[in-house]
């Protein structure tokens, strides 16, 4: 029994009349009950629009915004509270780079180096600046177990490159990428370097401090915590010479008919009223985190891929992408096709068995037409997933083809 699962409410429900085996957490993850208290609290007994009010019930919200990000701060190491930016999500963390570093100090000539397994939201930003500016973007393409060699960084990142943006684990392959070796060429050239962690920060620790990252990213939702809030963090020295993405409330010191003069960090980034109770949610989720420990998350992740893996080889007319071994540098996510089948269809009939898996292109179109595929199945895990989950799942994935009439 997976000393977890009763920590999740959502978990206990049924899918279908079969007990719901949820395999989609690179997507989002479920949340425990802690989390749902902390923010049913935070709505019960602190409300209020924070920094505006005087009265005691805005000063605590303020006070409880505020504890979100220093525990925030705390847990990736950041050097100072103001270095940590509450956004929506993973996504809109990384516009704000683009938008707010790239835009103003990019120039013609000047070149952005991306891998092709970025997600869109780490490439099309980055798109759009390179349109606007006259930008070169240039591309890592990994080797056939899904991985960046020390060679293909090295060539990628030149002495014209401004920035490199990569993320730290690709949501379709699961390998984690080098990001020390790729911060050390990018800082050699003169680049600073934007860490995509959306797929990382569930699953293994990040210190930013010990990187010397200048910005990473990532989404409250697929940690544990709430929808609507996510995070950047960006060194403080960067982020302070880089004008204000989204302006309006609360990001302004003066404001007059003509122009105005912005709040210090990190407000100057956080316009209009915040996600208190979605912050709040994501300080539990950090407790909750640390309870757990990464080196369980780590350990419990690990035996299931190799199992899962393994259960998957097995399985006739099924074709694993990317790494097949369970190797170290790989998380819980294995994206795969059968043969003659669309994804779509897999998915809605492991559905029918109560198994939640994603179909389609993961937001990761490059990396498809790469593969030389236009879609996959994916299956992502979590510490609370157990090996009747895979059981269950590789059941249903037999059935697949059979159930489309095709013979053994
Ligand atoms: N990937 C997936 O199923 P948002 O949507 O802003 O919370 O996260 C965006 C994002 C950015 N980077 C990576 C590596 C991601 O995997 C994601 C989200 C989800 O793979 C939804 S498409």
């Amino acid at each position: 029994m997976n000393p977890y699962l009763n920590d999740f409410p959502i978990l206990q429900e049924k899918e279908n009349g079969r007990r719901l085996v949820y395999l989609d957490n690179a997507a989002t993850t479920q949340k425990p009950l802690s989390v749902l208290k902390a923010v049913e609290e935070y709505y019960r007994t602190e409300n209020a629009n924070p920094y505006r009010g005087l009265y005691s019930l805005s000063v605590r919200a303020t006070q409880a915004y505020e504890d979100a990000r220093h525990t925030v701060a705390e847990w990736i190491g950041a050097g100072d509270d103001s270095e940590i930016i509450f956004t929506r999500n993973a996504t809109e963390s990384l516009n704000l780079v683009a938008y707010s570093y790239g835009l103003p100090f990019l120039r013609e000539g000047d070149e952005v180096t991306l891998s092709v397994l970025e997600h869109h939201s780490n490439l099309v930003p980055w798109q759009m600046v390179a349109k606007a500016k006259g930008v070169k973007l240039n591309f890592l393409y990994p080797d056939a177990s899904g991985r960046l060699t020390d060679e293909e960084i090295e060539k990628k990142i030149t002495p014209n490159t401004r920035v490199v943006a990569v993320t730290h684990v690709s949501n379709v392959l699961g390998t984690v990428n080098p990001a020390a070796k790729i911060i050390d060429a990018a800082h050699r050239a003169g680049a600073v370097v934007v860490l995509d962690c959306a797929q990382s920060i569930p699953h293994f620790p990040l210190n930013v401090g010990e990187l010397d990252v200048d910005f990473a990213a990532f989404s409250g939702h697929k940690m544990l915590a709430p929808m609507g809030v996510g995070v950047l963090y960006g060194k403080k020295a960067l982020l302070e010479k880089m004008p204000p993405f989204l302006t309006g409330g609360e990001m302004i010191e003066y404001v007059y008919e003509q122009d105005a003069t912005f709040a210090p960090l990190p407000q100057k980034f956080e316009a209009g009223t915040p996600n208190v109770g979605g912050a709040v949610g994501l300080a539990e989720a950090v407790r909750y985190l640390r309870k757990v420990g990464y080196d369980t998350i780590q350990k419990t992740e690990a035996e299931l891929l190799a199992y899962a893996l393994q259960g998957l080889a097995a399985v006739p007319h099924v074709t694993v992408y990317g790494d097949k071994t369970g190797a170290r540098d790989r998380c819980g996510v294995i994206s795969f096709n059968v043969d003659g089948v669309h994804p779509h269809d897999v998915a809605t009939i492991l559905n029918e068995d109560g198994v939640a898996i994603r179909a389609g292109h993961h937001c990761a179109q490059p990396l498809m037409r790469y593969l030389g595929i236009n879609a996959a199945c994916r299956l992502s895990l979590y510490f609370y997933n157990t090996k009747e989950d895979i059981d269950i799942f590789l059941e249903s994935l037999k059935k697949v083809r059979g159930w489309l009439g095709y013979g053994a």
